[in-house]
């Protein structure tokens, strides 16, 4: 089976080195090929940089350099696209470059796909938990994840998750040219697209860890536009 982990980053030159060497470490043995797609929005700590000394030394690795910061969602589809069009790999992992997701957890995510179209690794099933997230963090993400499912109908626990796995004929059921959003809320579209073509998914237990270095990139942008996508679907259903 090959596997492709797709790792969008903006100023990670700090988290990446050890990122890689965990998650390399966890999926060598248990695939029989796999790549990691770094898109790396020229961030001024040099991350692209990094990304590329370690493809040196680790084949696998693809770095994706962009002009500008140009978003977390069109990072995904750039990186999705080079998976589908240039890989094709057989499963798709998107995850956070800020050590938040745990690779340990990929082994897991690789036995329970079986049937299922894709996977999101929910903070709000029975078994996960947040560590380390401040009173303001747990009220606009309850504020985020309330917005989007009720908007746009979501089933599931834990939909603004950027911990996802996906089958590569789900991926290519997605049309991305309809995604509108660059930001975060391209999770929500993404989310939204995957119902309305029946496509079904299983939430995964994990332990999410808020980032110990580097700074988040949530910033008014982003939740604006999260805010704007989220109502759009209210507008639709009226
Ligand atoms: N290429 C690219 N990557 C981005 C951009 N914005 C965020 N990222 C990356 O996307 C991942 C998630 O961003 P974070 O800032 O950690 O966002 P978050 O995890 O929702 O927020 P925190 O919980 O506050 O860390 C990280 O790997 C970032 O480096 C962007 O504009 N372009
Ligand atoms: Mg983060």
């Amino acid at each position: 089976m090959k596997l492709a982990i797709v790792i969008p980053t903006y100023n990670e030159g700090k988290t990446l080195p050890s990122l890689i060497d965990r998650l390399v470490e966890q999926v060598k043995h248990i695939v029989d090929e796999f790549n990691i797609v770094i898109v790396d929005d020229s961030s001024p700590d040099g991350t692209a940089e990094i990304a590329r000394n370690l493809a040196k030394k680790i084949r696998e690795i693809i770095v994706i350099q962009r002009p500008s910061k140009l978003g977390l969602g069109a990072a995904y589809k750039n990186g999705f696209s080079y998976v589908l069009e240039k890989l094709g790999s057989e499963l798709i992992i998107e995850m956070d470059a800020d050590h938040s997701h745990d690779p340990s957890e990929i082994p897991n995510m690789l036995k329970k796909i079986g049937k299922y179209d894709f996977l999101i690794a929910s903070r709000h099933i029975k078994g996960s938990s947040t560590i380390g997230w401040g009173l303001w963090r747990k009220i606009t993400h309850a504020l985020g994840v309330y917005f989007a499912r009720q908007c746009a109908k979501l089933d599931i626990s834990d939909p603004t998750s950027g911990f996802r796995m996906f089958k590569k004929e789900t991926l290519q059921q997605i049309d991305f040219d309809k995604i509108r959003s660059d930001g975060y809320a391209f999770q929500i579209e993404v989310l939204h697209q995957l119902k309305q073509k029946g496509m079904e998914g299983l939430e995964t237990i994990t332990t999410f860890v808020d980032r110990k270095e580097g700074k988040s990139k949530m910033g008014r942008h982003e939740i604006l536009q999260f805010v704007k996508t989220c109502m759009s679907y209210l507008r639709k259903r009226n």
